[in-house]
């Protein structure tokens, strides 16, 4: 390509293969090549299990150790199944009863939500190395805009999509398949073209030839219920959705379901790829319902504090986050507001720490009018993952955090709040 040719937008879909299984593999390298589901908790057996082989490491646990899917009772259901057990038509959303059915030997392992997580920050970290523009769309799938990526242009995307497959490769040992297109719509369709560990292609002019054929289920928006509908007017393909006006599509969807429709089966859209940002700090208030007074309402107060904590630390820790600035909102019943925080040594997600501190924060706050509302926000926000790595930097494997809690016990007790707050 010459300096002078502009570059056409080229947008990848990146989607792990068989993802918690091959997280799974990673540790059990002796199941490769086996059926293996992964589904439901983890049960006295999976424990059992590891307490049995604890001399051993994880990989040579005896692929005979393993628990079966025949031997499983009851309701949970597969999150998903190695390739080698896909071909007896196991997969994704299937009962493991009946699954067992169809697959008796495979392997079954419980799921390990906090490990996948894991390997998800990781490879999307690889990715945004090369290619910055990456829009997370779970755990593990991604679009990257490879328009602007040295690279991003040749072979309409498939040596930077080589590049990224091998660099994630390298680090975790995990494949993945790529789809490389002029959207957002069809570099999703595309990644499937060549799973596992494939690249697919597609350019503008190969709509006709690559997706018409293609059941308008492969469409990321259209459900059930409206292939179904669709499939009752006669419709199966893309190319026959195609073929319908844009009236007529508005008529039997609605306007902008069925405008929306006409573009996808065009294979237009125009979506942006929406880069997460990432947030300064998490919060959580309430308002009253008559104003507290910090005296006189003590423990009700007292209360609706520890549980905006607990609702703060929730959401840090599913958002993944910890922090170290704690900080607390108050609104008076003359609709003034003031504000404090305090900032530890230490990075903490933890309910009860972020109690205590933010007690230290309000014995600082002014109480003697009443209060309409409430608020408890933590700042200074690093990620679960990188504060981890931090701790075990400072302080070694067997780190803690201690220093929140020592910086708080050795505060004075006031008399106002002193016992509550
Ligand atoms: N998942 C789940 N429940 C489902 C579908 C998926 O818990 N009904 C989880 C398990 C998968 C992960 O999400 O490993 C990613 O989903 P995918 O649909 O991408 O499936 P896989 O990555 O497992 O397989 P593929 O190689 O087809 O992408
Ligand atoms: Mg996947």
């Amino acid at each position: 390509m010459s300096a002078a040719t502009p570059a056409i937008r080229r947008i990848a879909h990146l989607d792990m293969d068989a993802f918690y299984a091959s997280v799974e593999l990673l540790r059990y390298p002796q199941l490769k090549g086996l059926p293996v589901v992964i589904g439901g908790g983890r049960r006295a057996l999976d424990d059992a299990l590891r307490a049995q082989y604890a001399e051993l490491p994880l990989h040579e646990i005896p692929v005979a150790a393993f628990p079966l899917l025949k031997d499983y009772t009851g309701r949970g259901v597969i999150t998903t199944a190695t390739y080698a057990a896909r071909q007896f038509g196991v997969g994704s959303a299937m009962g493991m009863m009946k699954a067992a059915k169809l697959c008796p030997q495979a392997i079954l392992l419980p799921v390990d939500f906090a490990q996948y997580r894991h390997y998800s920050q990781r490879f999307k970290a690889i990715i945004t190395d090369i290619a910055p523009l990456m829009e997370n769309r779970g755990v593990d799938e991604v679009y990257i805009d490879f328009t602007d990526v040295p690279g991003g242009q040749r072979e309409g995307g498939r040596v930077l999509a080589r590049l990224i497959q091998k660099a994630i490769f390298d680090d975790t040992g995990l494949t993945c398949s790529v789809g490389v297109a002029p959207n957002k719509l069809l570099a999703k369709m595309a990644s499937e073209f060549n799973k596992p560990n494939g690249i697919a292609i597609v350019y503008e002019s190969d709509v006709e030839t690559m997706i018409w054929p293609l059941a308008c289920r492969k469409i990321n928006g259209i459900g059930p219920k409206a292939d179904a509908k669709l499939k009752g007017h006669g419709i199966e393909t893309i190319g026959q959705l195609a073929a319908k006006d844009l009236q007529w599509l508005m008529d039997t969807f609605g306007q902008r379901t069925g405008a929306w429709m006409f573009d996808a089966a065009r294979g237009r859209d125009d979506r942006p790829i929406v880069l997460e940002s990432e947030p300064v700090s998490i919060s959580r208030e309430t308002s009253f319902e008559r104003d507290l007074h910090a005296v006189r309402d003590k423990a009700e107060l007292g209360a609706i504090f520890t549980r905006l904590c607990e609702q703060l630390a929730d959401d840090l820790q599913r958002k993944g986050y910890v922090g170290k600035t704690v900080g607390i909102k108050l609104k008076y019943e003359d609709f003034t507001a003031v504000t404090r925080d305090i900032t530890i040594a230490h990075h903490i997600a933890d309910a009860k720490e972020i109690r205590r501190v933010a007690g230290l924060c309000l014995k600082r706050a002014p109480l003697h009018k009443r209060l309409r509302l409430l608020g408890v926000r933590m700042g200074t926000l690093l990620s679960a993952e990188d504060a981890q790595a931090l701790n075990f930097k400072q302080n070694g494997p067997s780190g803690h955090m201690n220093t929140a809690r020592e910086a708080i016990d050795s505060g004075a007790n006031d008399p106002l709040t002193g016992q509550l707050f």
